[in-house]
């Protein structure tokens, strides 16, 4: 049975190989991502059970991103195929130090998701539910679902994090504001980056920030500080260092490590403090390898990495 559950929509993936754009490369990579399954299959690595849902388009890319996320171990029984519409398609390119991502995603599978595809008893036994924004920018009906979710959640006392994960090329920020905002007010973690918040606060002011989030019932654990990680309890605030990358490939996915992390540290019933640590270690990781989950660790190099356990080469 998950530990943690969450759903979202999950694409195929292109990359160029090498270091040209799109427009010049005749060379691409076919990779996978998305948000939610992002963190669920660094849940499942860490050691934990998690499970993933969304409709994909019976399809070779549905088919090639169900095996996948199903190859690392996280629970897909509740995944749909159909015919009704395609698996969404993303391109991303790194030109000059720029990372830029194209969607193909409009009228997709996943942005067909409705609150009747929400399977009560299944997020009832979990203990967590991930939810995020960019589900709820997708469609009227995706957006339904995630409300209707959390309400599950809160009626069955399984604990909701809740990542907004602002992303404007999918709509406006004052549609995004609205929404996200609300949905703030009903999680248990919020897990924004503070970026995202200086937009949907419309402040740059800290102090501000965290009058904002003190508000909140919520625990905030704000990502993307100087090098830290903020802790914001009802008006308590603390930091947690980063980790020193050796090298930074590709920062996608990071935020979506760290929520993994972060979730695996309260699993496993660390303090706060620890459970961000964790998150941290996850994240920094994450942006050494190409890719939106690939460069997430196993809990076995983690402990390794902590031990500071030499490398055996051969
Ligand atoms: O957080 C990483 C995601 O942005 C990426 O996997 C793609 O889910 C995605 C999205 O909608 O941008």
């Amino acid at each position: 049975q998950p530990e943690i559950i969450t759903f979202g929509e999950s694409m195929a993936l292109m990359m160029p190989e090498g270091s040209k754009g799109i427009e010049y490369s005749s060379r691409f990579q076919g990779l996978f991502g998305g948000a939610e399954s992002n963190v669920a299959i660094g849940v499942s690595r860490l050691g934990h059970k998690a499970g993933w849902f969304s409709r994909l388009g019976k399809d070779p890319l549905g088919r090639m991103i169900m095996k996948k996320i199903r190859g690392e171990g996280v629970d897909v029984s509740r995944v749909e195929l159909t015919t009704e519409a395609p698996t969404g398609l993303m391109l991303r390119e790194v030109v000059s130090g720029k990372t830029s991502v194209y969607y193909y995603r409009k009228g997709s599978a996943a942005s067909t998701l409705k609150p009747e595809h929400l399977d009560e008893q299944y997020i009832k036994q979990a203990k967590y539910l991930h939810v995020t924004g960019i589900t709820t920018a997708l469609s009227p009906t995706c957006r339904e679902t995630v409300r209707e979710a959390m309400k599950l959640a809160r009626k069955h006392g399984v604990k909701v994090c809740f990542d907004p994960n602002l992303r404007l090329k999918l709509w406006s920020l004052e549609e995004a504001r609205e929404v996200l905002l609300e949905l703030a007010e009903e999680a248990d973690y919020f897990l924004p980056g503070l970026d995202e918040l200086k937009l949907l606060y419309q402040t740059d002011s800290f102090e501000e920030i965290v009058a904002r989030l003190s508000e909140l019932k919520a625990v905030s654990i704000v990502k993307g500080g100087e090098d830290v990680t903020y802790i914001v309890e009802q008006g308590r605030v603390s930091s947690v260092p980063y980790f020193k990358a050796e090298q930074v490939v590709d920062t996608v996915g990071a935020g979506d490590g760290f929520c993994a992390g972060f979730i695996v540290g309260l699993l496993k019933g660390y303090r706060l403090e620890e459970a961000v640590r964790l998150g941290n270690l996850i994240g920094c990781m994450v942006v050494q390898m190409e890719g939106d989950w690939e460069g997430i660790p196993t809990w076995e190099q983690v402990e390794a990495f902590l031990n500071n356990v030499k490398h055996v080469e051969r």
